[in-house]
This record gives structure tokens, sequence and C-alpha cells, in this order.
């Protein structure tokens, strides 16, 4: 079912205010494909990860920056993005345009305790390793960013170009 009109930033706002059952950060992370919903994204689609062309390892460190900051993948490819924390507090990546993490941003910092979790994202504890799995199937530049109040403001950004493949899968 797609429902293209219900932004997951608004949902999340309504969330906020009535779901206490909605903040799962006590619990593990079952990244399993079966579990996770798989909506597609102007930024792609979560990935399987038997579909998994290419791991790429990204770090995130205290001096709000990620390395490296930019990830070239060709369109239909799915990434697995193993993240490690070198720093000693907490980092996020989230994959997305850059203006849907700008506005996710400014929510995060008026809700700094929000809790979320999608295939997109990844939280990471100093000195922990996450990934993301991912698969690029649409062209164009989109964003990572670590959204955690400040961070983002202090340039935690980076950059992903999704070369389109003739035929590559929609
Ligand atoms: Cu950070």
């Amino acid at each position: 079912m797609k429902q293209p009109a219900l932004h997951p930033l608004l949902l999340a706002l309504m969330l906020l205010g009535a779901a206490p059952a909605f903040a799962h950060g006590d619990e593990t992370h079952k990244k399993t494909s079966s579990l996770v919903k798989m909506e597609q994204k102007e930024w792609g689609i979560g990935g399987d990860a038997k579909a998994v062309k290419r791991t790429i390892e990204v770090k995130m460190a205290d001096n709000m920056r990620f390395t490296p900051d930019r990830i070239e993948v060709k369109e239909g490819d799915t990434l697995r993005i193993r993240l490690s924390n070198t720093g000693q507090v907490l980092h996020e990546m989230v994959l997305g345009t850059a203006p849907v993490l700008a506005e996710h941003a400014a929510l995060m910092k008026r809700f700094p305790n929000m809790e979320h979790d999608e295939p997109y994202m990844a939280h990471v504890p100093a000195g922990k390793t996450g990934e993301i799995i991912w698969t690029f199937n649409r062209p164009g530049e989109f964003d990572f960013a670590c959204l955690i109040a400040g961070h983002f403001e202090a340039g935690m950004v980076g950059k992903i170009v999704v070369t389109p493949t003739a035929g590559a899968e929609k």
C-alpha cells in the first residue's frame, strides 16, 4: 500500500504525542528483511543482505565528520554501509535528500530524545559498529547526515552519488 502523502516526519510527530510504544530504543534492533517495511523512498529502498554488491566502511568521529564523506554507487546496487563510531558519543547515519534531512534535523533539535528507526538509518554508540543495507534504485545526488542535535549543524553530512545505468531495475 502506498502512502506518499504521509510524510515519515509527520508520522513521527503524530506518534510522539500519542504512543510511548513508539520508543523502541531499548529493543535490540532486528533489522532482518522480514521485519522491516520496504518502502520506496526518493533515495532508494531497504536492501536485502543477500543482494549486497559492495560493502563500504564509513567512520564516524567526534570531529563531526564521516570518513569518507562521499560515496558513489551505480543505480540498482545494494550497498552495505558498515559504520564504525570511533568517537566518545553516539552518532548516527541517516540517508535522505538534503531537504528531508534538514527537516528531520530541525525536528531532532526540538525533540532531542526522539527515538526513530528506519532501514535507511543506523544509530551507533561510541566505540561500536552498525550497518545500513540499502538499494540505490533511483539515480541522483543524495545526502547522509548525523541528525543528533548539534552534529548536523556542525557539518556532519556527506554525499551519495547514484549514477544511472541503463536497464537497472526500477
Ligand atoms: Cu553525530
